[in-house]
């Protein structure tokens, strides 16, 4: 077991629905603590960058689309084994297929409008702490 970081976002979706609030509250609740945190209108390149590794994907541009149709909360997650514990309270990336009890589940209305975003893997996490919050230390193996 290894303390990380892990990026997370709180899409517009789930900002829009004023959930911010519960939503950290399930990161608190499960060992994971706000270490960064600052939220952002994305600009069309931000997002483009962010999700550049789905460019060639057919939902990429929806993807973009919705990513900047509203304000994004993004946070940096640390606690043991953060990046894994992150995804399994995000639950599956489409709502109907997330278990019970999940962020997504619970929050998110479908495969585009899911909530939240966490990093999958140390090396993309590295990649995505450091994209929003350029200078910050990742140690993640
Ligand atoms: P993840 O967010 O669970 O890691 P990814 O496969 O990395 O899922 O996809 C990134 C985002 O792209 C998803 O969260 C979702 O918003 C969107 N997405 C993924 N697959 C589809 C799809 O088949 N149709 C529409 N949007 C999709
Ligand atoms: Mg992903």
């Amino acid at each position: 077991m290894a303390v990380e970081r892990t990026l997370s976002i709180i899409k517009p979706d789930a900002v829009a629905k004023n959930v911010i609030g519960k939503i950290y509250s399930r990161f608190e609740s499960n060992g994971l603590k706000v270490v960064a945190s600052k939220m952002k209108q994305l600009s069309r390149a931000d997002a483009e960058g962010f999700y550049a590794v789905h460019r060639e994907r057919p939902f990429f541009k929806d993807l973009v689309d919705f990513m900047i149709s509203g304000p994004v909360m993004i946070q940096v997650l640390e606690g043991e084994s953060a990046i894994a514990k992150n995804r399994e309270l995000m639950g599956a990336t489409d709502p109907k297929k997330a278990e019970k009890g999940t962020i997504r589940a619970d929050f998110a209305e479908s495969i585009d409008a899911n909530a939240v975003h966490g990093s999958d893997a140390p090396e993309t996490a590295k990649v995505e702490v450091s994209y929003f919050f350029p200078g910050m230390e990742v140690y993640n193996r």
